[in-house]
């Protein structure tokens, strides 16, 4: 059966028991149904290539957290993306300012916002994970802790980039566009061999925010969230509402309570339409999850959102279902 008819299924069975009976009966209408192991999925196009970098942890039998690590900082390195790492567009007055998250199979986190001048941000996160008794470090302090363990300052404002920027000037209009240029962030998640899940998720944030906005991306429960006895999730869109909602811990939380992984996105969708009917027509909001089963799935506001998976069997890039 495709992923796509499987995603259908399991919306149907996930609806039908949202709309008769309780969460327990949820939970035994839609069993656990065989995942795969090792598995990496990760949001958007560019996930394709990163999945690569991820793979070559995991298919040598890996643990999670080298193969995310891994898998996006090949996004943060290209200088083509626009809204993750080097040639991530800058904020208002021009500076590149990148958020990153990762969080591990036994609950560790490491997080930086608000960092500069540093093109891998993730792995800045892995070392305040690693290294320090904190889980955040941000702006200067993060910068300087980054130099400390030998990371290279290098000026992240690409020609493309600052060329994009003196455009917006012109006209200096913050209305983020839907799937385009502000909803870019990589968030990937994995399953090793081992069963073990981590995640990772790293961005450059909303072009054009105001100087110092922090977004979605780098706050555990937010952006990312892992917890390895029930599932992983992951965000990428307006960072706001994601915040607003809490929106990945919500959806692992939801899994916890029996819900599938697609199912468990779209009541995160779900959460923001109802909660912000003035505001989702013009945001994109995009959730990912996958199970410690190696089951996963994904929901958008807006079409336009996919995401792409990599196991022994698979290697696609799919679109997402959506609200609207
Ligand atoms: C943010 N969630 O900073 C990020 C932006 C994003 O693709 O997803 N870009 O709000």
């Amino acid at each position: 059966m495709s992923n796509r008819r499987k995603f259908i299924k399991s919306g149907i069975l996930g609806g039908l028991a949202v709309t008769t009976g309780s969460l327990s009966t949820l939970a035994c209408a839609t069993p656990a149904k065989a995942g795969q192991k090792p598995i990496v999925i990760s949001t958007w196009n560019h996930g394709v290539q990163a999945n690569v970098g991820a793979w070559e942890v995991l298919s040598q039998g890996g643990k999670s957290v080298d193969a995310v690590e891994q898998g996006v900082r090949i996004t943060e390195a290209d200088p083509n993306n626009a809204t993750v790492g080097i040639g991530g567009f800058p904020d208002r007055d021009g500076f590149v300012t990148l958020d990153a998250c990762i969080m591990d199979h036994n609950e560790n986190c490491g997080s930086v916002a608000f960092l500069q001048d540093i093109m891998h941000p993730i792995s800045v996160a892995r070392k305040v994970m690693d290294d320090t008794p904190h889980v955040m470090l941000v702006g200067e302090g993060a910068k300087q802790f980054a130099l400390e363990k030998g990371f290279k300052e290098e000026n992240l404002l690409t020609p493309n980039s600052e060329k994009a920027w003196k455009n917006w000037l012109k006209n200096q209009d913050y209305k983020p566009k839907i799937n385009v240029e502000n909803h870019d962030t990589i968030g990937m998640l994995a399953l090793d061999a081992d069963g073990d899940l981590s995640g990772a998720c790293t961005t450059s944030g909303a072009a054009w925010k105001m100087h110092g906005r922090v977004g979605d991306s780098p706050i555990i429960g937010a952006g990312l969230y892992v917890d390895n006895e029930i599932g992983a999730a992951t965000a990428t869109g307006l960072g706001e509402f994601v915040i607003k909602i809490c929106g990945s811990h919500m959806i692992v939380e939801l899994m916890r309570q029996g819900y599938p992984p697609q199912e468990a996105c779209k009541e995160a969708v779900d959460r923001i339409v109802r909660k912000y009917k003035n505001n989702y027509m013009d945001l994109q909001v995009g959730f990912l999850a996958l199970s410690k089963t190696g089951e996963y799935g994904a929901y958008g506001i807006h079409k336009g959102f996919n995401f792409a998976v990599k196991s022994n069997t698979q290697d696609e890039l799919i679109d997402s279902m959506s609200a609207v």
